[in-house]
């Protein structure tokens, strides 16, 4: 598995996972990424250049993936449209990327026959209650609740079914809110960090009360690396790292880390449709690949994203004054 196409490789996640490879393996990398809003070439600067080849375009692009994925002996799928907010005003580019994206490299691979690794998440289960120790496991019914979820729950069903249809050797994987350094300023955690710094009030969408489940992006990595390597083709894995946070605990947590009074933040509009809970169970991955995460303490790598988004105000400067201009029609 030497050559691997990762898609979205210049947004969050995906940009942290070509970190996570190139630190980690001797394997060759082709991004492909259509550098949307969410997409920025800044964070795969300092990678060697004999390692990462990037190319811009858009994973519905059949003949772009067919010659890329054709070179390819694995396929890392990342790329997405991944904000609830946005597909909230405007599901189209959803639709077109989740779905008809998803469908295109699934027809490459099938044409192709390399190794496909599918990245989900666990909003397709819908949400838990609050007062519930119930967590998702990989047998929970899909219950999405929002256009983002849905596609992403279409474009997961669209996997199993060239997996059973058509022998593609396939896996998915579907994790927890990641954080960690490269993440969009649309996003809960660099919102609140990066208002702070410019001497915005933090802003919390109604009560509160919703819980997250957090993971560190490389952690998310390393399992994703475990699953290519290492995971049953044709199956599923839940990702997560036991990390579950109230949206409130975890704006007061951000003030407190900032040096601000831990109410120092507004509360405005809720999201519709809004998600209570999510929380992973993640004892298959851990049993079957042996997998656990690298940062147990959230507080430490929550005060290390802090300080990542401190010292590199010139790689997500840019996005802030549209991303609020955008919250602010919302009465967000
Ligand atoms: P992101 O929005 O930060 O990055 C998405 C990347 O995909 C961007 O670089 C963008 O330019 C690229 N892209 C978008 N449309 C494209 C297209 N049509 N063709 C090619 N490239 C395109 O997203 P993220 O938070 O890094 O999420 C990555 C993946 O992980 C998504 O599939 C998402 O559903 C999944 N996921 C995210 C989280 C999370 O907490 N952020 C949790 C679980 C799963
Ligand atoms: O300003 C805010 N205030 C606030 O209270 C924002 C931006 C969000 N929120 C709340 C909404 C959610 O309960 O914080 C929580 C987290 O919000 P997001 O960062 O938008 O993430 P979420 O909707 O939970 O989805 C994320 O995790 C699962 C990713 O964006 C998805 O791509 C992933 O699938």
């Amino acid at each position: 598995m030497a050559r691997l196409l990762v898609t979205g490789g210049a947004g969050f996640i995906g940009s942290n996972f070509v970190h996570h490879v190139i630190k980690n393996t001797d394997y060759q990398v082709t991004v492909l990424d259509k550098l949307t809003y969410a997409g920025n070439r800044a964070s795969l600067s300092a990678l060697p250049e004999d390692r990462v080849r990037f190319v811009r375009g858009d994973v519905v692009d059949s003949a772009l993936v067919g010659e890329l994925v054709g070179a390819s002996d694995a396929v890392v799928h990342f790329a997405a449209e991944s904000h609830n907010d946005n597909s909230l005003q405007d599901p189209k580019p959803f639709i077109h990327t989740n779905l008809i994206g998803t469908f295109t490299l699934l027809e490459a691979v099938r044409a192709k026959g390399a190794r496909f690794h599918h990245v989900s998440t666990d909003e397709v289960y819908g949400d838990l209650p609050l007062d519930d120790p119930a967590r998702f496991s990989e047998d929970t019914p899909y219950n999405p609740s929002s256009p983002y979820s849905s596609t992403k729950a279409g474009s997961d069903l669209l996997v199993r079914a060239w997996t059973r249809s058509f022998g593609i050797a396939a896996t998915i994987s579907n994790c927890s809110n990641n954080y960690g350094p490269y993440q969009h300023v649309e996003k809960f955690i660099p919102r609140q960090i990066t208002n702070v710094l410019y001497g915005i009030r933090p802003k919390l969408y109604g009560d509160g009360r919703n819980v997250r489940d957090w993971i560190h992006a490389d952690d998310h990595s390393s399992a994703v690396l475990a699953i290519l390597e290492r995971g049953r083709v044709g199956e599923t894995y839940l990702i997560g790292a036991d990390g579950e946070k109230d949206n409130k605990s975890l704006i007061e947590l951000i003030l407190t880390l900032m040096g601000e009074p831990a109410n120092a933040y507004d509360q405005v509009a809720d999201r519709a449709g809004h998600d209570l809970r999510y929380a992973i169970d993640p004892t298959k991955l851990r049993e079957e690949l042996g997998w656990r995460p690298r940062y147990g303490d959230f507080t430490r790598g929550l005060s290390a994203t802090i300080d990542w988004y401190r010292q590199h105000e010139e790689w997500w400067a840019p996005s802030k004054a549209a991303t609020e201009a955008f919250y602010s029609r919302l009465g967000q």
